[in-house]
């Protein structure tokens, strides 16, 4: 008897056992390796072959891979790496190439010294790949030739071949995802290329190409970033006002490697995505929590040293220190654990250490090197302080007001008779003087009138908890009866309908998207409830003889000049509200019978939300053009 066949090397038959075996169990419950047979575990199928073809370059092995999806919807996969090692494999005699292709987990573990670092989610390697497709080819060159191996389902049907010579070395695998096992095939050019793009960043000098050979004449995208993750932080603050230089931290371990980039901008966002071996580990980690503490100890150190912070004052806290910041922290080590719900959580209890020195010493050093830069983070960080203390302090008044709501209503407004909030309005009025006509013009019965002040607050840069802080705002939740945030009462609403009215120009526009904005935030059931509306002024007057006509838009101006006629007319451009004496105001405004008021929506209340937050941003390009559309928007009200 042949003593291989119980064990040791050459034990073929347990071999093959094996590998069947395997091979049943990835057919049999796909979802196991790949997550699911959606086109999440379909794409996967890509990642998985791409990580293997970054390990080579995490090796130093490789800088080219190219990606195609072909008409077909099957997939290749080039790399310039060293090539799947094609020798016989000594336990258990077979070409290493098929021993990775066929059997689980041999990935990357073998061939003596292997690769230090491995990227892939599940980290189920080819062989996975393989199992799931109807068809995969795979070409090796190496050893100045080229070899060759098909499979289906992932058994060999053809054995290794030498196919050619060549001087190039690397690895190519087409594989066809098996029908059989996904529900649909399609792959999405732009899910893949956010991955890939992903990966180039993560792993700088690489270049990932991938091409859709679907689309006609075949589209490629190239991807390649020598800065890296310091590329990414640029990158993701393109749109805003960066107040630095993005700034890059790195050190190399015999176990581990950490890169991070930084770079803070003037908003309020904090936007850090950390990865582990290109892994983005959505549900943080070790080294995200050793980034964290380690960031804002230093700048409270740094702050205490050079007396940003007197003493007497409190620290900064973690949100204060990452207002505003944009930051890829990005580890790479040889065993990485994944925790968490989605296995998306560094589990490495080391790695909280190792980020926070990292991060602590080079950031340290580089504010010292860069008193400029550290004095605007710093400025940033007391801003965001401040802010945070003031907040605090807008909500205990607030919570205060409450108290005393319906008792003391604020004394500019003038309130209406009836006590029935179905029929009981309130205007809220640009400027005092549009409020006094207001105030004459209404009918008192059902008709409330609260005047704000014409420049409520700067808008743009009113974080919206400072404008809590307002009185005017003030004033309003008291008017409105129904306190705000957490507190907020529906049935304590004192009014059916809140209006808002104000100029037709672009500081009546600023005013209505805060208040709207703050509706939307703070009482956001008013605006689900149908209970917000804006008043349309009308925007022209014609008076020809004794007859007047008011129009909306210009448009409609020239469609009624065409019926009126334009001779012996005279036109009147109303600038505002407060142009209108008070009976004009009723007439055109007020009046249930012939007002112009439109109900709003939270998709309204929503894009108002959108455009407060790029007004409070420093951009000038954005609010400029907010306003010639919103000007020409103005002038042109479709009612
Ligand atoms: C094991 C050992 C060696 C390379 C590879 C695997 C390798 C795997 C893949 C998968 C896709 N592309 C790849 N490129 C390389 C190195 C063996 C040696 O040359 O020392």
């Amino acid at each position: 008897m042949d003593k291989n066949k119980v064990n040791g090397p050459g034990n073929y038959e347990a071999e093959q056992i094996q590998v069947l075996e395997d091979l049943e169990a990835v057919r049999r419950r796909p979802g196991m390796y790949i997550g699911s047979t959606g086109p999440r575990g379909l794409h996967h199928l890509v990642y998985e072959v791409v990580d293997n073809s970054i390990d080579e370059s995490l090796a130093g092995y490789c800088d080219n891979i190219e990606i195609i999806i072909h008409a077909d919807n099957s997939v290749t996969v080039t790399d310039n790496g060293r090539g799947i090692p094609v020798s016989a494999h000594p336990k258990v005699n077979k070409p290493a190439l098929e021993v990775v292709m066929t059997m689980l987990h041999a990935g990357g573990k073998f061939g003596g010294e292997g690769y230090k670092v491995s990227g892939g989610l599940h980290g189920v390697g080819l062989s996975v790949v393989n199992a799931l497709s109807e068809r995969l080819e795979v070409e090796v060159s190496r050893n100045n030739k080229i070899y060759f191996q098909r499979y289906e389902r992932g058994i060999p049907v053809t054995e290794l071949k030498e196919i050619g010579e060549t001087d190039k070395t690397g690895t190519k695998t087409v594989f066809y995802p098996d029908r059989e096992i996904f529900e649909e095939l399609d792959f999405k050019i732009k899910t893949l290329s956010q991955r890939l793009r992903e990966l180039a960043y993560l792993n700088a000098g690489v270049t990932i190409t991938i091409t859709d050979e679907r689309e006609e004449g075949s589209q490629t995208e190239k991807y390649r970033y020598d800065g890296g993750i310091i590329s990414f932080v640029r990158e993701l603050n393109k749109n805003k006002d960066p107040l630095h230089d993005a700034l890059f931290m790195e050190q190399k371990m015999e176990n581990c490697e950490v890169e991070i980039a930084i770079q803070y901008n003037n908003s309020y966002v904090e936007s850090i995505f950390s990865y582990a071996n290109n892994i983005n580990t959505e549900e943080g980690g070790s080294h995200l929590a050793g980034f964290k503490t380690g960031l804002t100890r230093t700048l409270n150190d740094y702050a205490r040293r050079f007396n940003f912070l007197k003493e007497g004052e409190d620290n900064f806290s973690g949100d204060d220190v990452r207002e505003g910041l944009t930051a890829i922290i990005s580890v790479k080590l040889t065993e990485p654990q994944f925790e968490g719900q989605t296995k998306t959580k560094l589990g490495n209890p080391e790695m909280r250490g190792i980020v926070d020195t990292v991060l602590s010493e080079e950031l340290i050093s580089f504010l010292e090197e860069n008193p400029p830069v550290a004095k605007k983070i710093m400025e940033k960080c007391i801003n965001a302080a401040q802010a945070r203390q003031a907040a605090k302090k807008a909500r205990e008044i607030t919570r205060r007001k409450n108290a005393l709501v319906n008792t003391s209503l604020p004394g500019k407004l003038a309130d209406c008779t009836s006590r029935a909030v179905d029929e009981a309005e309130i205007y809220i009025v640009e400027g005092d003087s549009a409020g006094g006509s207001a105030k004459q013009g209404r009918d008192r019965y059902f008709q409330a009138i609260l005047p704000l002040r014409g420049k409520i607050l700067n808008v743009e840069k009113a974080r919206l908890h400072k404008i809590l802080n307002n009185e005017e705002i003030r004033a309003l939740i008291t008017a409105l009866g129904t306190g705000v945030g957490e507190e907020f009462k529906l049935e304590k609403a004192r009014y059916g309908k809140i209006i808002i009215m104000t100029d037709a120009d672009v500081d009546g526009a600023h005013i209505r998207t805060l208040l709207l904005t703050f509706f939307y935030r703070y009482m956001s059931p008013l605006i689900k409830k149908g209970m917000v509306y804006i008043a349309l002024p009308p925007l022209y007057k014609v008076t020809k003889g004794r007859k007047e006509f008011y129009f909306y838009g210009d448009r409609e101006l020239e469609k009624g000049l065409e019926e009126i006629g334009r001779n012996g007319i005279s036109l009147q451009r109303y600038k505002g509200l407060g142009e209108m004496d008070p009976h004009q105001l009723w007439e055109t405004t007020m009046n249930p019978e012939t007002r112009n008021i439109k109900q709003l929506n939270i998709e309204d209340a929503m894009e108002a939300d959108r455009i407060f937050n790029m007004l409070m941003g420093d951009k000038v390009a954005p609010r400029r053009e907010f306003i010639e559309t919103n000007a020409h928007q103005v002038a042109n009200l479709d009612i």
